[in-house]
């Protein structure tokens, strides 16, 4: 079958670039359809019931949801394998994803969006708390000695987690967010994640998501 495939994204859009990465790592060839989240076109809003980017189209299929298309696209096109073998592993991919969208990123905005000088140390002690969490629930019991979520290979976590580090710059710029110095794979899984191809090849610069985030800030 010829594949068609487009993806709708925008690119300040961490979730979006999740499913970048992933149809670049798969080597998927795709279109990719930048849209004005201001001024979303008919045609994206057809695909996405949310009217929320990412959404997939691949021949007559609509798919929307980072999550949900990159598990579609693990189905369809499963090389190279993005999940592990195991049942219980394949578990706790699905677990961390939904810690990232359900915790991590939750409390990560709020701290981005408060601008309560009384709350702010809590909250910065929050996300902290989940960098401690990622290290020492995640990272140092599955990662073994490699430097990805499952260890020497790359999966969807890796590809659910690292949008939100690329933008972490704005946390450091706005609230002067750090990882910890106790949190040692979690800072060698950054650089890890920094350096492979897919993250290289559509990487933004960090005063890109300091000016993006702005409105959110301040
Ligand atoms: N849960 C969604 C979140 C997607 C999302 O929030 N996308 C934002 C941009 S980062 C969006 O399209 N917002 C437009 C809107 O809500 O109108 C996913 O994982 O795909």
């Amino acid at each position: 079958m010829n594949d068609a495939i487009e993806l709708f994204s925008a690119r300040v859009c961490p979730y979006a670039h999740r499913s970048r990465l992933v149809l670049m790592e798969k080597g998927i060839d795709f279109t990719l359809t930048e849209i004005d989240l201001s001024n979303k076109p008919e045609r994206f809003l057809q695909v996405s019931a949310y009217g929320k980017v990412p959404a997939l189209l691949h021949n007559e299929v609509e798919i929307y949801e980072s999550a949900i298309i990159n598990e579609y696209l693990e189905e369809v096109f499963p090389d190279p394998v993005l999940l592990p073998r195991s049942a219980a592993r394949r578990a706790y991919a699905r677990i961390w994803i939904d810690y990232c969208n359900s915790r991590f990123t939750t409390d990560s905005y709020t701290l981005l969006k408060n601008r309560d000088q009384d709350k702010m140390e809590r909250l910065v002690t929050v996300v902290h708390d989940h960098f401690r969490i990622i290290e020492n629930r995640a990272l140092a019991k599955l990662s073994g000695d490699g430097p990805y979520w499952f260890g020497r290979a790359p999966s969807l976590v890796d590809m659910a987690y690292y949008p939100h580090f690329e933008r972490f710059p704005a946390w450091e710029y706005y609230r002067g967010l750090t990882i910890p110095a106790d949190c040692p794979r979690l800072l060698n899984w950054v650089q890890a994640m920094g350096n492979r191809d897919s993250v290289r090849a559509i990487i933004n610069s960090p005063e890109y998501y300091i000016e993006r985030y702005k409105s959110y800030a301040t």
